[in-house]
Formats: C-alpha cells, sequence, structure tokens
C-alpha cells in the first residue's frame, strides 16, 4: 500500500466535502433534528490556540455521529467579532477595526478548516455585520420597549487602562479580566438591562434541564436567592425606623449592634446629630476607594466606626444598642444596613472580637466565645424568650409571624445578581439605537431605520473623560428625533461583546434572513440546541445573559421555547507539557498549525480527545501525540491484512460488539478517549490474530471517523466501500453477542476444585459434565455417585 501521508489526503477531502456540501444542515424539516453547537470564537490576532480543537472536535465527533444515524444535523460556526483587542489593536496599529477584523477571521477560518470540522460554513455568521447586528439592535428596541432597559446613574466599575465601564462578572480579583489593570469606582450615566427581573426564572429553569450539575449550581449562586426578612428596628429618640435586611430573623435576640453602610441615607441625614462627624467621614472616603469585591472578602481585617449620637432598639427586647459604620455592609445588597448577630454570622463575630462587642448565644450548640455557631440544622433557641427551644425552622416561623403581627418586619427575598451594565464607552461594539431628544427624552429609533451603522472615526481611542469615540462624530451625533421632529443627539455608548454573543444561535437557524432575526418555522424546528458546550468560565456571563434574553424573546413571543439550550457541558483547559496555563511569556504555547504540519490534523483531533478525561484539565504532552500518529500509522496498515468476508469473524465476533457499544455510549458520554482506548485495543487485536475482515474493517473506519475523519474517509474509498464514508450509518450491535460466549467452569470432585474447563456458555448438563469428568479423569478413581451441573459455574462430581 502507499504511505499515510495526512497532508496529502486531508486537504482533499476537506475540497472533496465541501464541494459535495457534505455537511449542510437541510431545511427538510421532516426529518428530525439534531443541533450541535459551540461557542463561537472570538478572531484574536494570536489565532487559533490548542485550546480551541478540544471543544470543537468533541461536538465534531458528536454531530458526525448523529449525521450518521440518520438526523438532520445543524453544527454551525462564527464570530464573535466586536470587542476590546480588536480595538486596541486597531488604534495602536492605526488600521480599521474592520479590517482587523476581517484578517482575523480570514486566518482563523483557514486554521479550522485545516482541521476537517464538520461545520456547516454556510451558515458563518459575523456579529460585526450589519446584517447581523441589525438584529442584535432590534432585541435592544424590545427590551427597552418593555421597559427593561434603562439608564441610571451609578457606580460602575471602572478598568483604569481600558477605560471602559465593566460589569462585576468582568472584574476578577479586583482587577479587569481582560488587560489586569486595577479597577476603581467611577459614577457615569449607563444603560442597564433589568436581568433582576427574570431572577426567579432563571433559577426555577434550570430545573428541567441536562446541564452538568456544576454549571447549574454556580448560575444559582450567582443569582443567590435569599430568602429571608426586613426588619424595622427603631432609633432611639427618633421618629424614622432603619430597615435592616437579614436572613436569619430567628436570632433577633443575639442582636448586639448594628451597622450601616458606608453609603447609607441615614449618615448624611443625620450629619448634625452625630457627635464624631470627622471620623465617619473620614472613614467614608476611604470606603469609597476599595471595590465592592474587595469590601465583601471575608478573610479581610474588619474596619468601622461607632457612630455616636445614633442609638438602635431591637423589636422583640426593646434593647438599645449601637449603630456602626463599616465596608463589609455594602450599599448595593438589601437594604445596606444590618443586625449584627456575632455568636452565629462570622463576619460579625471577627467585627466584634475586634472592637470588644458582646457575643450572645441563642442557639446552642457551639462554643460562641471562640466560634461563630452557624449551623442551622442542629440545635435549639437559647436566651430568645418566647423562641426557646424551638429549632431554628420553626423559630423562624414563629418569628415571622410575630414580626408580621406587631408590623415591624415582613418576609422578604434578595438577590445577589444586579442588573447588566449594558454600555460601553468605546467604539468597536454595536450602536445603541437611541436618541437622547429635549422634549421627548430617550427615544427609540424606529425598526425601519435598523441597522444603525456605525459609522467612520478618525480615532478609535476612548477619551480620557470617558466618553466613547463616537462623541466627537458630531454629524453622526446630530440628529432629529424620531418622536418630535426636533433636535436630538445619538447615544454614543456602544454594546458590550456580550449582546452579540445572547442571541447567535438563532440566527444560525435562519441566517440569511432578512425579515426577522430568523422564521419561525425554522427556529421551531432547529430549536432548543440539543448539546451545547463551552468554557466554564462563561457559565455566569454569557450562558447567564443568554438565557436571560432568550426568556424574554419567549415572553415576547419571538422564539418558540423558553430554554435555549437542552444540555450544557465543559470542557477542562489544554495546559502546557509543564502543567503551567499556556501563554507567551512562559513559552509553552503549542500552535496548532505546527502539529497539523508534523503529524496531520486526524492526530491533532485524535489526540486532544485522548488527552485525558474531557471535563478535566489536562497537560499537553508531545510524546502522547507521536503516540496517536503511531496508532494511525497502524490502522492505515490494516490495509495490508484484509481477508474476504463481510461479516465478522468468530474470534472478533464479540469483541466487535462490544467495541461498537462502548464507542457508541463513551461518545454520548464526554468519554472520548476511553472510546479512543477501545478502538486502539481492537486494533491491537487485529493484529494479534494477524487480519482483519472487510466487514470489520468497515465497522471500525465508521466507529473511528467522528475522531479521524479524513484517514478514515480515504482508507474507506480505498478499499472500494460503498458510497462516501459521511453517508454510511452508524454500526448497530447486539446485546447478545456483546457478552463473552465461552465460560470458565470449575470442575469440583466431591466439592474441591481439581480444573477449570472453558466451555461455550449455553452448554447442556450432560455435554458440560462429560467434558467436566474428561478433563479430570486420572482422578476418577472411585465409584460416582452424583453429577452436579450449576449452569455456567461449576461442575462436581462425588465418588466415593
Ligand atoms: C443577621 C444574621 C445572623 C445574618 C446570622 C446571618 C447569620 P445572604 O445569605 O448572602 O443573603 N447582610 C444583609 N445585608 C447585607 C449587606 N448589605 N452587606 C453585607 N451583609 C449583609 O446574606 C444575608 C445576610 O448577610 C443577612 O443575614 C445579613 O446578616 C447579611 F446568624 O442578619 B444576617
Ligand atoms: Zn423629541
Amino acid at each position: 500500500i502507499k504511505n499515510y501521508s495526512p497532508k496529502e489526503i486531508e486537504k482533499k477531502w476537506q475540497q472533496v466535502w465541501q464541494e459535495e456540501e457534505a455537511f449542510a444542515a437541510t431545511d427538510d424539516y421532516s426529518k428530525p433534528k439534531y443541533y450541535a453547537l459551540v461557542e463561537f470564537p472570538y478572531p484574536s490576532g494570536q489565532g487559533l490556540h490548542v485550546g480551541h480543537p478540544r471543544p470543537y472536535t468533541a461536538l465534531d465527533i458528536v454531530a458526525r455521529k448523529r449525521r450518521m444515524q440518520g438526523y438532520n444535523v445543524l453544527y454551525p460556526m462564527g464570530w464573535d467579532a466586536f470587542g476590546l483587542p480588536t480595538e486596541n489593536y486597531a488604534i495602536k496599529n492605526h488600521i480599521h477595526p474592520k479590517i482587523v477584523t476581517e484578517n482575523n477571521v480570514k486566518h482563523f477560518k483557514e486554521q479550522l478548516q485545516s482541521l476537517g470540522y464538520s461545520f456547516d460554513w454556510d451558515r458563518e455568521i459575523n456579529t460585526t455585520d450589519p446584517n447581523y447586528y441589525h438584529w442584535t439592535q432590534w432585541i435592544f428596541l424590545k427590551l427597552f420597549n418593555a421597559g427593561l432597559a434603562y439608564k441610571s446613574e451609578m457606580p460602575i466599575n471602572w478598568c483604569t487602562s481600558c477605560k471602559v465601564g465593566l460589569a462585576n462578572e468582568e472584574v476578577v480579583n479586583g482587577v479587569c479580566e481582560r488587560c489586569g489593570a486595577p479597577v476603581v469606582r467611577k459614577v457615569k450615566s449607563q444603560w442597564m438591562l433589568k436581568i433582576t427581573e427574570y431572577a426567579d426564572k432563571l433559577i426555577d429553569g434550570l430545573e428541567g434541564l441536562d446541564y452538568i450539575e456544576k454549571v447549574k449550581v454556580s448560575q444559582k449562586n450567582w443569582i443567590g436567592r435569599s430568602q429571608g426578612a426586613e426588619v424595622d428596628f427603631s432609633l432611639k429618640d427618633k421618629p424614622e425606623k432603619l430597615r435592616i435586611y437579614t436572613t436569619r430573623p430567628d436570632t433577633l435576640f443575639g442582636v448586639t449592634y448594628m451597622v450601616l453602610s458606608p453609603e447609607h441615607p441615614y449618615i448624611d441625614k443625620y450629619q448634625d446629630e452625630i457627635q464624631n462627624w470627622e471620623e465617619i467621614a473620614a472613614y467614608r472616603e476611604q470606603a469609597a476607594r476599595k471595590s465592592d469585591f474587595e469590601r465583601a472578602e471575608l478573610a479581610k481585617e474588619k474596619t468601622g466606626v461607632e457612630i455616636k449620637g445614633l442609638r438602635g432598639i431591637n423589636p422583640v427586647n426593646g434593647q438599645e444598642i449601637p449603630i456602626w459604620i463599616s465596608d463589609y455592609v455594602l450599599m448595593s445588597y438589601g437594604t445596606g444596613a444590618i443586625m449584627a448577630v456575632p455568636a452565629h454570622d462570622e463576619r460579625d463575630w471577627e467585627f466584634a472580637k475586634k472592637f470588644g462587642l458582646p457575643i450572645v448565644e441563642v442557639v446552642a450548640g457551639g462554643d460562641v466565645q471562640n466560634a461563630a455557631f452557624t449551623d442551622v440544622a442542629t440545635g435549639k433557641l437559647v436566651n430568645s424568650g418566647f423562641l426557646d427551644g424551638m429549632e431554628v425552622a420553626d423559630a423562624k416561623k414563629a418569628i415571622l409571624q410575630w414580626l408580621e403581627e406587631k408590623k415591624v418586619g415582613t418576609p422578604k427575598k434578595n438577590y445577589k445578581l444586579r442588573d447588566w451594565v449594558f454600555s460601553r464607552q468605546r467604539y468597536w461594539g454595536e450602536p445603541i439605537p437611541v436618541v437622547q431628544c429635549d422634549k421627548c427624552g430617550y427615544v427609540p429609533l424606529p425598526e425601519g431605520q435598523l441597522p444603525l451603522e456605525l459609522p467612520e472615526v478618525e480615532s478609535y481611542m476612548p477619551t480620557d473623560n470617558g466618553e466613547s469615540p463616537l462623541a466627537a462624530m458630531t454629524d453622526w451625533v446630530n440628529t432629529t428625533c424620531p418622536c418630535c421632529g426636533g433636535p436630538a443627539k445619538r447615544e454614543t455608548d456602544t454594546m458590550p461583546q456580550w449582546a452579540g454573543s445572547s442571541w447567535y444561535y438563532l440566527r444560525y437557524t435562519d441566517p440569511h434572513n432578512e425579515e426577522a432575526l430568523a422564521s419561525k418555522e425554522a427556529m421551531k424546528y432547529w430549536l432548543p440546541v440539543d448539546w451545547y458546550n463551552g468554557g466554564m468560565e462563561h457559565t455566569t456571563l454569557h450562558l447567564l445573559y443568554s438565557r436571560f434574553w432568550h426568556k424574554f424573546l419567549y415572553d415576547q413571543g419571538v422564539v418558540p421555547c423558553p430554554e435555549p439550550y437542552q444540555k450544557r457541558t465543559s470542557h477542562g483547559m489544554i495546559l502546557g507539557e509543564n502543567g503551567e496555563k499556556m501563554s507567551k511569556s512562559r513559552g509553552n504555547v503549542v500552535n496548532p498549525d505546527d502539529i497539523v504540519e508534523e503529524f496531520g490534523a486526524d492526530t491533532l483531533r485524535t489526540y486532544e480527545m485522548f488527552i485525558g478525561a474531557f471535563e478535566l484539565s489536562a497537560s499537553w504532552s508531545q510524546e502522547g501525540v507521536k503516540g496517536c500518529r503511531r496508532f494511525l500509522d497502524r490502522v492505515w496498515k490494516l490495509q495490508d491484512m484484509v481477508t474476504d468476508g463481510e461479516g465478522y469473524s468468530k474470534e472478533m465476533e464479540t469483541r466487535m460488539h462490544q467495541t461498537i457499544k462502548k464507542v457508541s455510549s463513551d461518545f454520548e458520554a464526554l468519554k472520548y478517549n476511553t472510546a479512543i482506548a477501545a478502538m486502539m485495543a481492537l486494533i491491537n487485536e487485529f493484529y494479534h490474530v494477524g487480519r482483519v475482515t472487510k466487514g470489520e474493517l468497515r465497522t471500525f473506519l465508521i466507529l473511528l471517523n467522528p475522531v479521524a475523519p479524513h484517514i478514515t474517509e480515504e482508507m474507506w474509498q480505498d478499499m472500494g466501500f460503498e458510497g462516501r464514508l459521511y453517508q454510511a450509518s452508524w454500526p448497530e450491535y447486539d446485546e447478545a453477542k456483546t457478552v463473552e460466549s465461552v465460560v470458565e467452569i470449575a470442575v469440583q470432585i466431591n466439592g474441591k476444585t481439581r480444573a477449570v474447563v472453558k466451555l461455550p456458555k449455553d452448554i447442556g448438563k450432560e455435554e458440560a459434565i462429560a467434558a467436566g469428568k474428561e478433563a479430570v479423569a486420572e482422578r476418577l478413581t472411585g465409584n460416582i455417585v452424583k453429577e452436579i451441573y450449576v449452569p455456567g459455574r461449576i461442575i462436581n462430581i462425588v465418588q466415593k
């Protein structure tokens, strides 16, 4: 046979597949459908890295297998192309971001195509294409008209280097997720989206979904729904009450002080009565410089100042207690004020210890002078008047009833989730289709004026005062109000990168539609996405945002189902050989192009699937790559060993059925590595017996095809099998034939094992006993009085 030369065969088949439109999703809605989706990449200047092919290959395997199972498969690809790195590159190199994007997309696409993915390239989308962002803007108008988009003056996370407002999700450990520069708080007028209105739906909707558990858990934690109560404390000698939020109203008898957030309005309100005003003012200034993230950190040293001149009164026992300010209480959560129960809350405990405040135990079971006792499942109430002796859960009910009767408290749900900061003061994003009119306020553009295209600007540089570069385009900015026809100004902020990716899976179902974001029929047929794989890091950003938009569009009657993705899985990272994250500075970056060049795309694909458990991170190993190439070399050389025979040989039959079964189920269960291991073992077996029948090879090529599509397609053709391999049917297995047909049976004499015989599993009693007797013939010297056969297990001969 000819040599295995991936360079020749891979390019060749990629072209054939393209010409034959092998992987086009059809509009034949009578067929069963399967929609497999991977997160579309941001086309960065660095090109593809070896992390990308891991998820892309995994779902390519699923997509190829589904086609062979008779499904109409949609496996699309596109570009999430707005965003900061492109804009920053454009600024630095004086190239239009559009050109930068075009170049990067071209490069990325070539790289992806060299890996032989079965994407339907006719459905390629690009978020920066006006035909695409037309509909991103259209969705924004829907949100605006539904009252879910609003403008708000608010302190935002401001990246000092990117000069852009960031959502909480984009601030990681107090620094900008993108560039690593410190993030400070800055008050700006921002477009906000009311994702909080969907908090309950976003939690409750998770119920029926097939998401891996850790994704569900982290979405729930991010939304952070908690069930508690708001309670009014009186202020001594003041008419007003101070309202707090607590999840533990049962601990009310243990309150020994209260805390206001430094931004709490009562501080200014009672300025004249606060005796240590200067100290308080100084503390507030200090707190303003910290991010919420730093302030909420559990481990940090507690700070605070007692407010002299304000005292609270505990509604359950009339006790007078001091009020402090401290930055561990955030204005953005609950009411910005708390009742402190140091005996049963960790942060309060640390604070009390530091400032010598009393600690009063109200739930028995801990040692509260030495540590906060936070367990709610055990322990009964003490020192708590009418609650004494109750379990925590019962005490909660009792106190809530009491608070409601006395009209000093009500049950209350709270959420950690904040509304989504939707403005960016940058150029390379979707223009927000709204104008500001002196008379009419914020007015949405009429739908007919979409898409509102990005104008050409001289400079993409954001201004130091935080305005978008669009603000300098006065010709563009000055416009007329669609409502009254008077002079108006266009919004100059643009949308965040998360906008385009919040609905892209809808567009793939009908990407060329000019009348709608997608036709109803297309969405009805293709949605929801059957399997969506993406990075764990997108769980609380992209995944949550897109579920929010989808649920909104569902409520608007735009999409036909309440959830966008039925199943969500996540892959682990690929690390360098040294087990560290790949990065230029560590010099451990592997370029996929180099692997394809040296070993071939099929080897890269096989290796990335074989590298380890899909959900865990794994270190790159060049030796491992070579091992996968050797495996494919051995596959190739099977052609030398082929014997006639359309079926499976007797000795390989069980093995074939077992392998079909294992590969079929492993491909569904993210166990790509063990599926490949099973195929490697099967190959070893072929070599062991020294031949492979046509029928065995045919099945083997189909099983391996989703992983290594080029080599298998070539061999299929060389073998003269009918049609194309990509059109073949996925092999069936017979459950009965997966079970070993030969079993080992112990032969006993008077209950003692004397030999073991291998016999057909379904052998009859007579034959089994005869075979057993033959195996121990030398020892059968006495009178045989009994012969026992326990099917498949024991032959026992009793002699005297
Ligand atoms: C008294 C108490 C006693 C509390 C106890 C906890 C345990 P989650 O579950 O996260 O919702 N809290 C309320 N508002 C706050 C704010 N603005 N900044 C910081 N902390 C705040 O947390 C609710 C609990 O966090 C509330 O219940 C309150 O402390 C605190 F044994 O009240 B708790
Ligand atoms: Zn107007």
